[in-house]
């Protein structure tokens, strides 16, 4: 029997910004309703950040998350999983701050640096809604995504070994792959490893097939079979290489995060549509998808009940 499909959905992100659609999550109400519509959907894990809620600029405050990580817990079972990934010229400590004071079952780790372009947006739009957000954008033409072996290990033992948090190991080239193995042979990392390859963001890997082929066995080389693995593709490959994970037996992820897209040309109205419509795909595969428990129990987390809000 193939194991059920975990459904991550990643509710609003740190890389589109309210001008490019209407739809995406600003407000802690905002944040929490998408995030409980998508679990209903079929989600078992939600990756979250959060946003100031007046303009929508990325916001790594504890308090900004706190505003909504209440909100979902009442209103849903699914695993929250809080980003480590911060955002523009914030040190390694403010980009723990959140997850440091939510304690959250599941955190994001990105497993090496790398250049992440998102100035190309610029040209899709002539105003904008937020003075903010176009520096924004072009600021990644001169910026590092900053994840040296360092914060990875300060974020391991800060994260997973104070509070026993389990991570989202976000690996956007095959060099993080290694980068993981080396942490796991350092001790500072516990099997099964969640491992999200990611492809099509600029400055990582592009969104071919042979890549996530060679990716999996890569993985499997490294990790025999203490992992599990999970697929997101930016914009508009998002579903395709979502169906593709299943497919090989993997996990997913979907959400407004990463695409802002339901269909060629046409924007997602929620991040719970994109989740019913791979989870229509994936149960149309034959395959079924996980619970939030199921996802606990396979991913050893320590449990809703021990998370601090
Ligand atoms: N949007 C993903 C490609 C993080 O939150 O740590 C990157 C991400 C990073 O999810
Ligand atoms: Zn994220």
């Amino acid at each position: 029997m193939a194991k059920p499909v975990i459904i991550t959905c990643a509710v609003t992100g740190a890389i589109h910004t309210p001008t490019m659609s209407p739809y995406l999550p600003v407000t802690p109400s905002e944040i929490a309703a998408s995030a409980v519509g998508a679990a209903e959907a079929g989600a078992s894990i939600l990756h979250l950040h959060a946003r100031d809620p007046d303009n929508g600029r990325p916001d790594g405050r504890p308090e900004s998350f706190m505003s909504f990580l209440p909100r979902v817990k009442q209103g849903c079972d699914a695993v929250v999983n809080i980003t480590t990934g911060g955002g523009l010229g914030m040190t390694r400590e403010q980009r723990l701050r959140a997850a440091s004071a939510a304690s959250p079952e599941m955190a994001s780790l990105n497993m090496g640096s790398i250049n992440f372009g998102l100035f190309p947006l610029l040209d899709k739009f002539d105003e904008w809604k937020f003075d903010w957000e176009p520096g924004y954008l072009d600021n990644t033409r001169d910026f590092i995504f900053r994840n040296t072996y360092a914060d990875i290990e300060y974020i391991l033992k800060a994260l997973g070994q104070e509070h026993g948090t389990r991570f989202e190991y976000e690996c956007y080239d095959l060099g993080h792959l290694y980068n993981l193995a080396w942490a796991v042979d350092q001790g500072w990392a516990e099997p099964p490893f969640f491992i999200q390859l990611i492809f099509g963001v600029f400055g990582g890997a592009g969104a071919e097939l042979d890549h996530l082929l060679h990716f999996h066995r890569t993985a499997e080389r490294l990790f025999g079979d203490s992992f599990e693995w999970s697929v997101l593709a930016a914009g508009r490959h998002q579903m395709r290489f979502a169906t593709q994970a299943a497919m090989m037996g993997g996990n997913l992820r979907v959400g407004l995060e990463d695409s802002l897209y339901i269909g060629p040309g046409a924007k997602a109205k929620s991040n719970a549509e994109q989740v019913a419509k791979i989870r229509t795909i994936v149960e149309s595969l034959g395959l079924t998808v996980a619970t939030p428990e199921e996802a606990r129990n396979r991913l050893r987390l320590k449990g809703a009940d021990r998370v601090a809000f």
